[in-house]
C-alpha cells in the first residue's frame, strides 16, 4: 500500500527539495499534503504535474498520514509528537530530537540499522555532520577513528532561502558600487548582521559558554551518537562561505592503526553515496560549484598526514540541501518502505 505523505515546511529550501526529490526518485504515495505556517496557506505547488494548495500545519493535519517529512525549524518540537500520536512516522530535519535517546539519528549508509529502534520519530542529522560522516565512515570501517579536526566551508543555503537571496543581492549591490545591506547572516535572530559576499563568517547558529557554536557542538555530539562511539575527539570549526548550495569540509582524521592511502581511497570509492574525485595531475578535486544538485558526496585531496603516520587529511564536498538534508531524510523513508517498516 502506498503511504500517505505530508511535507511540513513545504515552501522552504528543504521543503521544495523534498518535492523535487519525490519526483526525481519516484517516491510512491497514495496522497500528499503540503503543510506550512499560516502565512504560506493557499500557495500553489505542483508535484508530479498535480497542483496542491499549501495547508496550514496543525496537529489535526496528520490524521491518516503515514510519513511526515519535516523540513526543520522549531515547529517540529510541537507537531512531531502530535503526528506520532496520530500514527504518523516522522522524519525530522530539525535539531529538536537528535540527541533524544528514544530517537534514532540516522545517515542510512552509515547506521541504517538504528532506524528499527524508532518510537515514531527518526531524526535527520545536521548537514555538516552528514557530509563529514559520508567521507569518514568508510575509513572508520578500516580502523576506528580516534580524533577528527574539521573546518567547514558552509553554503548560505544552510541558512535558508532568504540567505541565498541575500548573497545574490549583496553581490549585485557590490558590483553597482552600493553598500551591502545584510539582514540574515550569521544568524537571523541575532541583532548584528554581516555581509557574506566576498567574506567568510566563522559563526553559524549561536555561541555557547565553551566558546564553540551550536553548529560546532552538533558535529561533536551527532558524530558520537551516529557512530556509537563517544571516545572520538572531535575539534570543529564551522564557517559560512559565499557559496550557494554545497558544504565543503577540510578534515584531519586519526585512526587506531596506521592506514595506507590506497586502502582509504578504495574504501571511500566503494562506499555507497560517495565518490572519490582525487587526481592531482589532472586537477581533479571536489568543488561546491560542481557537487551541487548531485546526490553523492565527493572526496579528494586524500593524503597521509605529514607528521602523524596514523592520520590522513582529506577534503569533502556535498550538496547541503540534498544529502545534507532532504535527500538523507527521503532515503530514510525509502529504506523504511523497502524494509516494510511503515
Ligand atoms: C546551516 N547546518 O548550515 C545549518 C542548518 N542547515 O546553517
Amino acid at each position: 500500500k502506498k503511504p500517505v505523505v505530508a511535507i511540513l515546511g513545504a515552501t522552504g529550501a528543504v521543503g521544495q527539495e523534498f518535492i523535487r526529490l519525490i519526483e526525481e526518485r519516484k517516491f510512491p504515495y497514495s496522497a500528499l499534503k503540503l503543510l506550512a505556517s499560516a502565512r504560506s496557506v493557499g500557495k500553489k505547488m505542483a508535484v508530479n504535474g498535480v497542483e496542491y494548495a499549501v495547508e496550514e500545519a496543525t496537529a489535526a493535519s496528520f490524521a491518516g498520514v503515514d510519513i511526515g517529512l519535516f523540513a526543520g525549524g522549531s515547529i517540529s518540537k510541537v507537531l512531531a509528537p502530535e503526528a506520532v500520536q496520530r500514527g504518523c512516522v516522522v522524519i525530522d530535519n530539525s535539531s529538536a530530537f537528535r540527541m533524544d535517546p528514544q530517537v534514532p539519528l540516522v545517515v542510512p549508509e552509515v547506521n541504517a540499522a538504528d532506524i528499527a529502534l524508532h518510537k515514531g520519530i527518526i531524526a535527520n542529522p545536521n548537514c555538516s555532520t552528514i557530509i563529514m560522516l559520508m567521507a569518514l565512515k568508510p575509513i572508520y570501517d578500516l580502523s576506528p577513528i580516534t580524533k577528527i579536526v574539521v573546518s567547514t566551508y558552509q553554503a548560505v543555503s544552510g541558512a535558508g532561502k532568504e540567505a541565498i537571496e541575500e548573497l545574490r543581492e549583496e553581490v549585485s549591490a557590490y558590483m553597482r558600487g552600493e553598500p551591502m545591506m545584510p539582514k540574515i547572516l550569521p544568524t537571523k535572530s541575532l541583532p548584528v548582521h554581516y555581509p557574506i559576499a566576498f567574506n567568510l563568517i566563522p559563526h553559524i547558529d549561536v555561541f555557547l559558554d565553551n566558546a564553540y557554536s551550536k553548529e560546532e557542538m552538533k558535529m561533536v555530539h551527532e558524530t558520537h551518537k551516529i557512530l556509537h562511539d563517544h571516545t572520538i575527539a572531535v575539534s570543529p570549526t564551522t564557517v559560512r562561505v559565499p557559496v550557494f548550495r554545497s558544504h565543503a569540509e577540510a578534515i584531519y582524521a586519526e585512526t587506531a592503526t596506521a592506514l595506507n592511502v590506497e586502502d582509504i581511497r578504495n574504501a571511500i570509492q566503494q562506499f555507497p553515496g560517495v565518490q572519490v574525485q582525487d587526481d592531482l595531475e589532472h586537477m581533479q578535486y571536489p568543488m561546491p560549484l560542481y557537487t551541487s544538485e548531485k546526490y553523492d558526496c565527493y572526496v579528494g585531496r586524500i593524503r597521509k598526514d605529514l607528521f602523524n603516520p596514523k592520520a590522513v587529511n582529506l577534503w569533502v564536498s556535498g550538496d547541503q540541501i540534498r544529502k545534507g538534508a532532504a535527500l538523507n531524510a527521503l532515503q530514510i523513508a525509502e529504506y523504511m518502505l523497502a524494509h516494510n517498516m511503515l
